[in-house]
């Protein structure tokens, strides 16, 4: 099989020890008659016969025949009408049992599901045991933790995707969608083996259009793939659809003559995809029109939809991702992170049934760490679902590995202690709110935006996936151990060795702490560029503009003041109890301080470390630790395909050397704000860096780097000739092995060259031809693009002549003069030369 990552956790490679399974019968058998449980059959045989090394085969029911046999829990047969509207409502409709049977030396196994869904997740929860070589046991009682587990893909009907870092739409292309749907149809397969039951096919800032009668026929045969796999498809629409699509003069919520134009759209997406699910909305928020125009409100304009989608079972998920990207930075009470509760908890049960406020786990924006929500306890008689990002869009994009599973469930476990009618505080957790649990809204859920594309392993590093599984899993049983989860992916992705699994385990189960150490502390958020695409660093992108991602970092402190004491009465929103503790000093935690207040950069944090000395502190350890997954993995080489194991090494490679990117800027930054040195001597004295420009240059000029901390002294050189310019140094390394780095910058201005002399013999040679994640171009010398390439173990003596041979982009291509303004000129920022190990230059 070839190991490109598309068959993601569903390999079914052949397990170490098969024996243990040899009491599974080789009938399968299907008692139930729709398309959906006869998939489910012959995903367990292809599945049992490819990792048990034996036959399979499905077969005709016979009770004096041991077999595996797939039955609805009714004794009569499910219609395939089943995954349409008539299925049992809620968790129900997905639950199933598993019971093992033995009579004398046979043994049965008989799956039985409410539906024949949860009959093909019954299977894959099998299949997954025996991949993972887990106990079967004799009884096995599975239900969902909530009926909404979707995922949002913000695919736009050209072609790209907001926010992708993977390639192209796998749905549209040109306008249209895709003549070849097989990875729609794979996609739905991967999707249902961890239990998602929708799937939103196009971008939440949806296109105008998309309603109209011609996509959705289009649509149709996205919908048609899916359904082998149960996954329902849903779309984002725009509120002025009935204007855009329908040509009246009016979106107004309340006008008659829209809400019947609203009736009859859903009326006719239902005869065209019968189990539709339903439509997300963006509306009012960045750009996006909606109800405020006509001084509507947001159940307003929900409740027509849900009250057309309603006969039909189909839901609303309106976005709770409502505020003002015009906020007045001066203003010390103007607060983005109120948007939530102050547009949506007035209308607490003034919602449709069939209505659910899709709130994004924290109250900005899928940072780094933020404090949950307080939305989730503000709605008490509005079924919620929680929105989670899956597509890495301030957590590394696909280039760092960040498992974020690890920051869902701290997200879902964070208890907001909601007063119950007796006024007294009780566990609140998010988890419980979104299942349904503490307040008794039944159709909520979770939703993960995860923008797959075309590349063969869907997300670009083969470690991603182990986000869209750990969210599939957490949306099933938020309760279940992060340990048991990434374990179990591990296993399926990438076999059952013990060491490959503890390593990567390890790793995985530290990654969302480390990244979080090299990039935003204490809760600021994660210091990207926030005006630019989000992945490097660019700290004070966030302040002085309307966006409202402030921390108000001055010379006194930094911080946002959101107490209700002195600031912008933000921890009000919390439920007393929590809010009190977030108030107080003495018992705010360390790693949300910065969010919720402004501090002086001196001091004490609970950990007894100052807390600038604490930031300087966690990102030289967490780039240390992630520098540290290198040699980690090189430790798994040859017990993992050699595809899969050169893709994530480059990764880990790039990463290790982003990690200091981010490190260097966001202490040095620190250092110049706060004017506080770092306690351990590291920062500004860098022995083993030479920086460009104070190399002795042919041709190379310098140029100031914006912002400054992204660059060693804040400068960097170029080469604006036509040929090559050279840097070079005399070295006077005592005599020994070396790693030798060269920080540079890899735009999207083409492709420059780079060579490595020593002594005038060249030790390495490359070129900046790396797709950096964004799909669009980037002329800056930043902390986007900041790149580093190690040549290992060089010998080096004193005296020895370093030279650096850089040769710019060729001028431009006249067909594409987008690339005018940015051609890459070889740009360098500084060489490094650190000690030969496994760990390159700290
Ligand atoms: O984080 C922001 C993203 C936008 C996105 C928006 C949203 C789809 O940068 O790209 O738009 O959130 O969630 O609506």
């Amino acid at each position: 099989m070839a190991e490109d990552g598309s068959a993601a956790w569903l390999r079914y490679a052949s397990i170490p020890n098969p024996a243990q399974y040899s009491f599974l019968p080789s009938r399968i058998a299907v008692r139930g008659n729709s398309p959906l449980e006869q998939t489910a059959a012959r995903e367990l045989q292809q599945g049992l016969s490819s990792m048990l090394g034996r036959p399979f085969s499905v077969v005709r029911y016979d009770p004096a025949l041991a077999s595996i046999t797939l039955a609805p829990v009714t004794s009569k047969p499910a219609s395939s009408a089943s995954i349409g509207s008539h299925e049992p409502a809620g968790v129900q409709a997905d639950s199933f049992r598993i019971v093992r049977t033995s009579a004398g030396k046979s043994t049965s196994l008989t799956i039985q599901g409410e539906t024949p869904r949860a009959e093909l997740y019954a299977v894959f929860h099998l299949l997954e045991e025996v991949g993972a070589e887990k106990p079967i046991p004799a009884v096995d009682r599975q239900a969902p933790s909530a009926p909404i587990r979707w995922v949002d893909e913000w695919d736009n009907l050209n072609g790209t995707i907001e926010r992708g870092y993977a390639s192209r739409s796998i749905f549209f292309d040109n306008g249209h969608v895709r003549q070849d749907l097989t990875r729609t149809g794979e996609y739905a397969h991967l999707l249902a083996s961890i239990g998602i039951n929708g799937c939103n096919i196009n971008n939440v800032n949806a296109d105008l259009e998309t309603l109209s009668t011609e996509h959705l026929h289009e649509f149709a045969r996205i919908a048609d793939a899916f359904r082998p796999w149960g996954v329902k498809l849903a779309l984002s629409i725009d509120l002025s659809s009935p204007q855009t699509v329908g040509g009246l003069s009016t979106f107004d919520p309340k006008d008659p003559a829209v809400i019947a134009w609203w009736q009859k759209k859903v009326d006719e997406i239902y005869t065209l995809i019968p189990n539709f699910a339903g439509f997300t909305v963006k509306a009012d928020s960045e750009g996006r029109v909606g109800p405020s125009k006509y001084g509507r409100t947001p159940a307003d304009a929900a409740n027509v939809l849900a009250r057309a989608l309603r006969p039909y079972g189909g839901v609303v998920l309106y976005r709770g991702f409502v505020y003002d990207n015009h906020l007045d930075w001066h203003n010390l009470k103007a607060d983005r992170a109120r948007a939530g509760v102050d547009n949506f908890a007035y209308l607490d049960g003034k919602f449709e049934p069939n209505v659910i406020i899709q709130i994004k786990e924290g109250p900005i924006d899928f940072q780094t760490r933020e404090p949950v929500s307080p939305l989730f306890a503000a709605l008490r008689h509005t079924s919620v679902a929680i929105e989670t990002q899956t597509t890495q869009e301030y957590t590394g994009q696909q280039r760092h590995m960040v498992w974020l599973p690890s920051m869902w469930k701290w997200a879902l476990d964070t208890d907001m202690r909601a007063e119950g009618a007796d006024g007294r505080a009780r566990i609140t957790t998010v988890k419980s709110i979104v299942e349904g649990k503490a307040f008794g809204q039944p159709v909520g859920g979770y939703v993960s935006v995860v923008n797959v594309g075309l590349e063969p392993n869907w997300l670009h590093h083969p470690m991603a996936m182990a986000n869209l599984y750990g969210f599939g899993k957490l949306s099933w049983n938020p309760g279940q151990p992060l340990s048991a989860i990434i374990d179990t992916w591990t296993r399926l992705t990438w076999g059952n060795d013990p060491k490959v699994d503890s390593t990567i385990d390890a790793m995985q189960l530290a990654s969302w702490q480390n990244y979080e150490s090299y990039t935003g502390p204490n809760g600021m958020g994660t210091l990207t560029n926030i005006l630019g695409y989000h992945f490097g660093p660019g700290i004070e992108s966030a302040e002085r503009n309307g966006w409202g991602q402030w921390f108000r970092g001055e010379k006194d402190g930094i911080g946002m003041d959101r107490t209700t004491a002195t600031g912008t009465g933000y921890i009000g929103q919390y439920p007393p109890q929590l809010a009190a503790q977030y108030e107080s000093l003495a018992t705010c935690p360390d790693d949300l301080l910065l969010f919720f207040h402004h501090m002086p950069y001196d001091y004490l944090l609970h950990s007894g470390k100052t807390l600038v000395q604490s930031i300087y502190d966690a990102h030289y350890a967490g780039a240390r630790a992630v520098a540290e997954y290198v040699p980690q993995w090189q430790s798994l080489q040859g017990l993992v395909d050699d595809q899969r194991y050169q893709q994530v090494l480059a990764l880990f490679t790039y990463q290790a050397g982003h990690a200091l990117v981010w490190r260097d800027a966001i202490d040095n930054w620190f250092r110049g704000i706060s004017g506080i040195d770092d306690a351990g001597g590291r920062l500004g004295h860098d022995p083993n860096r030479i920086t460009a420009e104070e190399m002795k240059t042919g041709g190379y000029r310098t140029v100031d780097v914006d912002p400054w901390e992204t660059a060693s002294g804040g400068k960097a050189v170029v080469c604006d000739g036509p040929t090559a310019c050279t840097l070079s140094a005399t070295l006077d390394k005592p005599a020994g092995r070396y790693d030798i780095a060269v920080q540079y910058f890899d735009t999207w201005g083409g492709v420059s060259k780079y060579t490595l002399l020593l002594n005038g013999q060249s030790i390495a040679s490359w070129a900046a031809d790396a797709t950096l994640p964004p799909a669009q171009a980037d002329p800056n010398l930043d902390g986007q693009d900041s790149t580093r390439f190690t040549v290992r173990s060089i010998s080096l003596k004193p005296g020895d002549l370093l030279e650096l041979s850089g040769t710019p982009a060729p001028p431009v291509d006249t067909a594409r003069p987008q690339r005018t303004m940015s051609r890459e000129l070889a740009p360098v920022d500084y060489i490094e030369i650190g000690p030969d190990g496994p760990i390159t230059p700290q």
